[in-house]
C-alpha cells in the first residue's frame, strides 16, 4: 500500500452551517441538520453527534487550486463520531498531495489513470462505515454532507446520489457539458428505466457494506463509473433504498482534465455495453498489492 500519510486525525475547520434548501419538485428533500452549538458555532455536546465513522472519498488529479477548500467545506465540528477523508491521487504533478497531507487527509497514490479506478480503490481502502465522494474541485456542497449523512442513517437507506441539474448554480455547467448530460441522462433512464435524474453526478453518500455486494461493485475505470453507481444501486435496492437528492452544483476552481467530448462517448458507449452486459472489468477490485 502507498500511503503517503499515516491516517490522522482532522484538524477543526472553521465550521460553515449547512444550508438545506427545498425543492418542490417530486424528489426527496431533508431536514435541517440540527445540533446544539457553543461559543463560536463549535459543537460542544458530542451527545447529538451521529454514531457512525464516515469517509469522505475524493479524486485527485491536479487539483491543487481547490483540494484545501473542498476539504474545508465539510464540517468537522463533531457532527458525526469520526470523520476522515481519503484522498486517492493519480500522480498529480502539482502540490495536490502535500496540501492535502496539511488538511490531515489520508492520501493514497494510485498511478493507474481513471477517475473509476480511483474510486474502485477508495471504495475498498476507505475505513468509515459510511462513504461519502466528491470532486476536488469546489463543485459539490460539502455543507451538505452531515444532512446527507443523517438522513441515510436515519431513514435506513443504502444509498444517496445527489442530483445536480435541478439546482445548478449559474456557471456551473457550460452549454455543451449541460446537454451531453442531460443526453446522457436522458439515454440512461430509455436504456435502463431507473428514474435517475441526473445520471452524471459524482457526490453520492452511501454505506460502505454495500460494495460487499458483487452486483453493486462498479467496474469500470473512467468516468463511467459514475452512471454504473446508480444503475447499480438502483437494481440492487430499488427507489426505496437508493435514492436521488437534489443538491446545489457550482461553477468548478481550477482547470479541468477531461476531454468533454471522449467522456461523453465513452459514457454512452458503456451504457450500451452495460444493458446488454457486455461490460468487463479491466482491472481489479481495490489497491495494488
Ligand atoms: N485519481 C484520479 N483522479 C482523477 C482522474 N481524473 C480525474 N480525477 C479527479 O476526479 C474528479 C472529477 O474530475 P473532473 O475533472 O472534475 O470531471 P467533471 O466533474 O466531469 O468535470 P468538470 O465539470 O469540469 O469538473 C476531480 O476531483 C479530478 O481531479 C484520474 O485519472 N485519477
Ligand atoms: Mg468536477
Amino acid at each position: 500500500m502507498r500511503f503517503l500519510t499515516p491516517p490522522a486525525p482532522l484538524g477543526l475547520h472553521s465550521p460553515r452551517m449547512p444550508s438545506f434548501s427545498s425543492d418542490s419538485r417530486p424528489v426527496h428533500t431533508m431536514e435541517p441538520f440540527k445540533r446544539d452549538e457553543g461559543v463560536g458555532g463549535l459543537v460542544t455536546d458530542m451527545s447529538d453527534a451521529l454514531p457512525v465513522h464516515v469517509t469522505v472519498v475524493i479524486p485527485t488529479r491536479n487539483e491543487e487550486a481547490a483540494i484545501v477548500d473542498t476539504i474545508r467545506s465539510v464540517p468537522s465540528d463533531g457532527w458525526c463520531e469520526k470523520l476522515d477523508f481519503l484522498i486517492i491521487d493519480g500522480n498529480s504533478s502539482d502540490r495536490t498531495r502535500e496540501l492535502a497531507e496539511q488538511e490531515g487527509a489520508q492520501v493514497y497514490l494510485e498511478p493507474r489513470r481513471g477517475y473509476g479506478r480511483a474510486y474502485r480503490t477508495g471504495f475498498a481502502m476507505a475505513p468509515g462505515e459510511i462513504i461519502v465522494t466528491m470532486d476536488a474541485d469546489c463543485t459539490y456542497p460539502g455543507e451538505e454532507v452531515p444532512g446527507l449523512v443523517k438522513k441515510l442513517v436515519e431513514e435506513d437507506l443504502q444509498f444517496i446520489t445527489c442530483d445536480r441539474l435541478r439546482k445548478a448554480e449559474e456557471g456551473s455547467m457550460s452549454g455543451m457539458h449541460g446537454f451531453g448530460n442531460w443526453a446522457l441522462s436522458f439515454t440512461a433512464r430509455m436504456l435502463f428505466w431507473y428514474g435517475i435524474h441526473d445520471s452524471q453526478s459524482g457526490m453520492w453518500v452511501f454505506r460502505k457494506s454495500i460494495m460487499e455486494n458483487p452486483k453493486m461493485r462498479p467496474t469500470n475505470d473512467g468516468m463511467p463509473l459514475s452512471e454504473e453507481m446508480k444503475i447499480n444501486a438502483r437494481r440492487c435496492y430499488g427507489k426505496e433504498k437508493a435514492i436521488e437528492i437534489s443538491v446545489p452544483y457550482r461553477p468548478r476552481v481550477g482547470e479541468a482534465e477531461i476531454n468533454t467530448w471522449a467522456d461523453g462517448r465513452k459514457n454512452l458507449i458503456f451504457l450500451y455495453l452495460k444493458r446488454f452486459g457486455l461490460n468487463r472489468t479491466r482491472s481489479p477490485w481495490g489497491p495494488e498489492e
